[in-house]
């Protein structure tokens, strides 16, 4: 019985809304109908589940990105004690130059400085470098003067830059954006490859300029998109100064290569690495004053560094390989002190370093300043 009632009552209820339904619906009847204005929330990691649309297919689907998942996080390292050197420009800032340390043929740049006007520019200053490894990574250290890897105006990029072939034309560009913050992160991290080996142009230790390749031109990571979702990622260390930390996975460099670090807020630009070849010397400008380019004009606001051999002893022909040895002024108190600033006989004698024949160049005798 109550069943009975209870279909009864449902059918009464069927047909009251069919009336209703009829009494709203014919006042608004009009020859066009009147598409039903539908709400589409999108959301960015997952496709989302929409009501039927009216609308035309024209309608953009919403991307339906797959979300990123790690399953292996860098670790906090100790820094290692094994350092090398970059030039300071601090002291001269007020000078508007850099000390030494410049090289437009082989690619050295120390133009942590502002186009032309040659104001200082800390966060770009690189004045260490380091590395250490676990099972799993290599840790690179990037320490530099400033105090802000998210300066704004600059919106620079770091990066390590890998020659598994120790030729000297680079393999692998690990490339950092902002923001930069003290946890592991590989949202703003990519990694691109030079897969036609032009990195450098044909001579990697000298400029081709104009030369037009594609530098490191291909992205096989992108933060965490790529074969690999945990391959490369960055933090930062604020020290007073601050320190740039990249975690890449061993299985990227091998177990040898040379490796530089670079911060760039002028170009920012992988596929036209290596700057000297894209600009002739007088474009690119220099950031010292004896020389006839001064001031930086075309290849501005980047510092970069030499090339460490790791996993391997150098023979000292490798190309960018920086001076052996090479010592901080600031712990080294007699004897020859960073020989690399002396450029003539006499002021390299003069301060106890040694001046012999440079065994990078084949082709000419060339004299450089070694410890003795
Ligand atoms: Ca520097
Ligand atoms: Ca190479
Ligand atoms: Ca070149
Ligand atoms: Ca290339």
């Amino acid at each position: 019985m109550a069943g009975k009632m209870s279909i009864r009552h449902r059918l009464v209820a069927a047909v009251l809304a069919l009336f209703v339904t009829l009494a709203c619906t014919v006042p608004f009847m009009s020859p066009t109908p009147t598409p039903i204005p539908v709400v589409v929330v999108v959301t960015s990691s997952q496709p989302t589940s929409l009501p039927p649309s009216p609308e035309p297919p024209t309608a953009t689907a919403a991307p339906t990105e797959t979300p990123i998942t790690h399953s292996l996080y860098p670790v906090e390292m100790k820094l290692p004690s094994g350092i090398a050197y970059d030039v300071d420009s601090k002291d001269t800032a007020p000078e508007h130059r850099a000390p030494y340390g410049d090289s437009y043929k082989l690619n050295r740049f120390e133009r942590p400085f502002t186009r032309q006007a040659m104001d200082y520019l800390p966060d770009l200053d690189i004045v260490t470098f380091r590395i250490t490894a676990d099972d799993t990574w290599y840790y690179v250290f990037a320490e530099l003067n400033g105090d802000d890897p998210n300066n704004p105006e600059l919106d620079p990029r770091y990066g390590v830059e890998l020659d598994l072939d120790r030729d000297g034309h680079g393999d692998y560009l690990i490339w950092a954006a902002p923001p930069f913050t003290d946890q592991w992160s590989a949202d703003h991290v990519q990694v691109y490859a030079d897969k036609n080996h032009d990195t450098g142009g044909p001579s990697p230790e000298r400029s081709d300029a104009p030369y037009n390749g594609d530098g490191y031109e291909t992205l096989i990571f992108d933060g965490g998109r790529g074969d690999d979702p945990d391959l490369a990622w960055v933090r930062y260390v604020p020290t007073g100064s601050f320190l740039i930390e990249f975690a890449f996975k061993r299985s990227l460099a091998g177990s040898t290569f040379m490796w530089g670090v670079v911060a760039d807020g002028g170009i920012k630009d992988p596929s036209k690495y290596y700057y000297n070849d894209r600009f002739t010397e007088e474009q690119a400008g220099s950031p010292e004053k004896s020389e006839p380019y001064y001031p930086i004009n075309e290849v501005y606001a980047v510092d970069n560094t030499c090339r460490e051999a790791y996993g391997f002893t150098p023979n000292g022909y490798e190309p960018l390989l920086c001076p052996r040895p090479e010592a901080p002024p600031a712990t080294q108190t007699v004897g020859c002190v960073n020989p690399g600033q002396y450029h003539d006989q006499a002021s390299c004698e003069a301060a106890g370093c040694a001046w012999v024949i440079d065994p990078r160049y084949i082709a000419a005798v060339v004299y450089h300043c070694v410890a003795p």
